[in-house]
């Protein structure tokens, strides 16, 4: 298995050549590159020029000498639109005063959903437009100095929003989980005696063509359902919360200032190499002063050029927790703007830079040119009263669970993080597989061009926000979509050569639980990530089934594709504190029973293509009320409360034993099971376990 893994390597740093002599005239770092690294070097920077489709950046709001931020946290105004049509608020024009003068208002947090934060089970179920709306005291002198750029920035909100500034529209945005921003200043210097009100509506509505997809059911029988009575219909299995779930926050830059800026690195034996682009509006002739500083503060490297490459003598590597004494190193690249003469201000933009490479081969995930194992979890960004709400001590309390379990990554399930979450993993060498909210495609109608068009438009708007952070190791395009379905395989190939063009240094999958033969999207994948629940979903009780099935799903793929596998999702609900020996559905017990018998074949399976595994779910989590959920989804190792049910100490045990063993050099091996699978699986061919399944089990949703 191993001898041939070299030659079939697929860099992810290395792919495009074209149109790359023009950026480096007199680029002093690259002209001392040794003449064998030049090639590698310039490839980068072709990557480069694909990896910057987008007209704008969207850099995270970071204080600094030139920029200032004002965070909006707090409690806003609320009303949720209860009109028949949602509709009352533009009809009645609702942004043009203040909220409280057009009807009532209760307090609402931001962050936060809204649907847990008060008794009202209309409320917490509510579809349709709501209004959030504050005050805000805008220091003067930033209306005072034009040269300041004042912009208004909304974490995200589920999952259409408009905003208004003192009855302004600044701007809209489709889909949850991104972040959208606007520039307010002149509109705020128009009359600067006024407060700045901010009103901002949410629509939680979704359709065939939003990310994720749904479909709103009127229910017009009359002798059933009261007048105008409708459903929210979902194909997801998490509570659809809505409301402003992260930070709003005002910010400053100069008039000139920095926009973007994207960093690729790579190394060559002890010597990294930082290439960077940095763009700029509003600056004519713009000049610079680029410095890389390590984690002490020192320069290390500087240069005056837009785009370039920082050589860095021994480096530090980034590298993922466990995988080495000291995982996430983060360099400072600060990008200072110079100010043109006459103007005000220099602009100062300091960006964390995680030295890394990611390589696939057709059986190993190589970080740092080292197998990389995923020992890992799903997560959701859910807990009690706040739903997707950011919530600090949550944040630092499941990384240290994830510490606590030995976890060394996870997928992003279902849709983006908030960026502060990247960032403590960038910080914390947390491996993040970073999934778009393509979740839940399953009717065909979703599969056609205004769905693939603004699939397209989230995969921008997330490779721009998190094309920099080091723990990003591979995008995830959909979670589980219907890729039997014929205009799968023209959807997948677009989409994801699209994302290979928006970033040709990672990987790109998507999360199937289709059948290896019939899925239409898996020829496009670099890593197969795959998802199955024997003895839950299917032969329900049973876990004896587990080895057989398991292997053969593997094989299966495997054989097929000749690609690494993740096992994206397994696991099993155990309700905390349910026991039974032996083990029954739905206790402690089978739960951690279903855990070990699928480490058993994964313990065999990773000596050869299987590189990582990610249990279905870190936490337990709120979903739709269903005759399936008792309470959500009780799959988590970890409470809703982040408590630990019997499963979690078993991850924790393994991890301690194995985490340092990565694809293809396991040392510990139980020999019985290898002998026990290989029988059994002589014995009974594969049959299409997941499309069986797919057809025993309907969800809440
Ligand atoms: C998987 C889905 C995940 C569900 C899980 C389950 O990807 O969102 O929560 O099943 O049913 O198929 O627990």
């Amino acid at each position: 298995m191993t001898s041939s893994r070299s030659d079939i390597t697929t860099s992810f740093s290395n792919k495009s050549t074209s149109n790359f002599s023009r950026n480096f005239v007199g680029n002093t770092a690259l002209r001392m590159l040794k003449p064998e690294k030049l090639f590698r070097c310039l490839c980068l920077f072709a990557a480069f020029e694909a990896a910057c489709l987008l007209d704008t950046g969207m850099l995270f709001p970071r204080e600094s000498s030139s920029r200032e931020v004002k965070e909006l946290n707090g409690v806003w105004n609320f009303r949720a639109d209860r009109s028949p049509d949602r509709n009352q608020g533009f009809d009645a024009a609702w942004y043009k005063s203040r909220l409280a003068e057009t009807g009532p208002v209760i307090d609402m947090p931001v962050p936060a959903s809204y649907n847990d934060i008060t008794q009202d089970p209309t409320l917490r179920d509510f579809i349709g437009w709501v209004w959030y709306e504050r005050e805000v005291v805008v220091p003067s002198r930033w209306i005072a100095d034009k040269g300041t750029r004042v912009v208004i920035r909304v974490g995200s909100a589920h999952y259409y929003s408009v905003v208004w500034v003192n009855g302004v529209r600044v701007t809209e945005h489709k889909g949850g989980h991104l972040p959208f921003e606007a520039e307010i200043g002149a509109l705020l210097r128009k009359d600067p005696t006024q407060p700045c009100r901010i009103t901002i509506a949410v629509n939680n509505t979704l359709s065939l063509d939003t990310l994720p997809p749904g479909v709103i059911q009127h229910m017009t029988d009359h002798t059933k359902y009261p007048e105008g009575y409708f459903v929210q219909n979902i194909y997801f299995d998490f509570f659809n919360y809505a409301g402003i779930h992260r930070p709003v926050l005002l910010y400053t830059t100069p008039t000139a200032y920095v926009d973007d800026i994207t960093v690729v690195t790579d190394f060559s034996d002890n010597t990294g190499l930082v290439k960077y682009k940095v763009s700029v509006q509003n600056a004519a002739s713009a000049t610079f002063k680029i410095t890389l500083m390590d984690k002490g503060g020192h320069c290390i490297a500087s240069s005056s050029e837009p785009s370039g490459v920082l050589k860095i003598v021994d480096v530090n590597l980034w590298w993922p927790y466990l995988m080495h004494e000291n995982p996430g190193y983060l360099y400072s690249l600060e990008v200072v703007l110079l100010a043109a003469e006459g103007s005000a201000s220099n602009d100062v933009y300091t960006l964390p830079v995680g030295i890394r490479t990611v390589d696939v081969t057709s059986t190993q995930f190589l970080i740092n040119k080292k197998p990389f194992y995923f020992h890992g979890v799903n997560k959701h960004e859910d807990s009690d009263i706040r739903g997707k709400g950011l919530d600090w001590p949550l944040m630092v309390k499941d990384f240290n669970l994830l510490k606590w379990l030995g976890a060394n990554s996870f997928r992003t399930s279902h849709y983006p993080y908030a960026e502060e979450i990247l960032q403590m993993c960038d910080r914390h060498g947390i491996v993040v597989i970073d999934e778009c909210p393509g979740v839940g495609i399953k009717d065909i109608r979703s599969f056609g061009n205004a769905s693939l068009t603004h699939h397209l438009v989230v995969m921008d708007e997330l490779v721009r926000r998190d094309k920099n952070h080091p723990s990003v190791v591979m995008w995830s395009v959909a979670n589980e979509p219907a890729a039997e379905m014929p205009p799968a395989d023209y959807y997948f190939k677009t989409l994801i050569k699209h994302t290979k063009e928006l970033d040709p240094t990672r990987p790109v999958t998507f999360i199937t639980d289709s059948n290896y033969a019939r899925d239409k999207g898996a020829p496009y994948v670099d890593v197969i990530c795959v998802n199955s629940y024997f003895s839950w979903y299917h032969d329900p009780g049973h876990p004896e089934v587990i080895p057989i099935q398991l292997n053969t799903q593997f094989e299966n793929w495997y054989g097929k594709y000749q690609k690494p596998i993740i096992q994206s999702e397994y696991g099993a609900d155990a309700v905390p504190g349910l026991h039974s020996d032996p083990p029954v559905m739905f206790t402690e017990e089978y739960q951690k029973l279903v855990l070990q018998s699928y480490h058993n074949v994964f313990d065999q399976k990773r000596k050869q293509y299987v590189i990582g595994e990610l249990i279905w779910n870190f936490a337990d989590f709120m979903t739709t009320q269903g005759i399936m959920r008792v309470v959500g989804n009780k799959k988590g190792v970890f409470s809703r409360q982040r408590q630990p049910k019997a499963a979690a100490f078993i991850l924790k045990e393994r991890r301690a034993t194995t985490l340092h063993v990565t694809g293809g050099s396991v040392t510990e091996v139980t020999f019985l099971a290898v002998a026990i699978i290989k029988t059994v699986t002589r014995l009974t061919p594969h049959s299409g376990l997941r499309e069986e399944l797919n057809s025993d089990r309907s969800k809440g949703a």
